[in-house]
């Protein structure tokens, strides 16, 4: 998988892509990634990559020229890539939409800054429009660091093979179950001894009951009936104070 970045701000992504597991798969080649500067295609003797919105109205607009020679510039995988505008005009970004974007070879994510980007390289030139959530950003870098995280993660061979138990929960529609590390005691709270049993089998309901518990105190738009098994329901029901 290749992740490239078109950014005015290229340095944000430096230690991004040299740091964890990201920079593990870089360093073995299983994810390859390039940063381009939208300023080194602007014009002029000032490099604009800006200017005021027609129409009037406060801040400032990215201009079409620059992002589009930029994009020009990126060498494509052809039909398996896509150009992906993050904006929170975009559809919202989840687990599932991380794992379909992990099957194509190669993203080219565009980071828009000030009030966004001319509408038309929007609709000429941009595949996908992808927001992380209804909130504001002062620039489009740090969601496409969010993306790139979350999908660079279900690339093969990037969790050297050990599946993360959190991928699991989320395709399940629940939230994880507590976790707990050494000492045992860690000011006088005692980790819940069902941990320390050695019991496998009480050990995973335990951790069933407590993902179910979380998701119903906190998400319970989660919680879809066709993937909870009967001792599932049994488990709700009992948390609901049924029997
Ligand atoms: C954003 C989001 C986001 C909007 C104006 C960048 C900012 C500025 N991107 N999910 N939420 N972008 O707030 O993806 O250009």
């Amino acid at each position: 998988m290749k992740f490239d970045v078109l950014t005015i701000f290229p340095e944000m992504f430096s230690a991004f892509f040299r740091e964890g597991i990201l920079g593990r798969a870089v360093n073995s080649g299983i994810i390859d990634f390039g940063i381009t500067n939208i300023r080194d295609f602007a014009m002029g003797k000032h490099k604009a990559v800006d200017d005021r919105p027609y129409g009037g109205g406060d801040g400032m607009v990215m201009k079409p020229g620059p992002i589009y020679r930029a994009l020009k510039s990126v060498d494509r995988a052809d039909d398996r890539s896509l150009v992906i505008l993050l904006s929170p005009q975009g559809v919202r970004f989840d687990q599932a939409t991380a794992w379909e974007l992990s099957g194509w070879e190669q993203l080219i994510l565009v980071c828009g800054r000030y009030e966004g980007i001319d509408e038309r390289i929007r609709l000429a030139y941009i595949d996908r429009e992808i927001s992380i959530g209804d909130y504001i950003l002062s620039g489009g870098e740090v969601a496409a660091m969010t993306l790139v995280d979350a999908v660079g993660r279900l690339i093969p061979g990037v969790l050297g093979g050990k599946r993360s138990n959190l991928e699991d929960s989320f395709e399940e529609g629940l939230l994880e179950y507590p976790q707990f590390t050494r000492p045992r005691v860690f000011q006088g709270k005692v980790v819940p001894s069902v941990l320390l049993s050695g019991d496998h089998g009480k050990i995973r309901l335990w951790r069933r009951r407590e993902s179910l518990r979380r998701t119903l105190e906190r998400r319970p738009d989660l919680l879809k009936k066709d993937l909870l098994s009967n001792e599932d329901e049994a488990i709700l029901a009992n948390l609901q104070g049924g029997p």
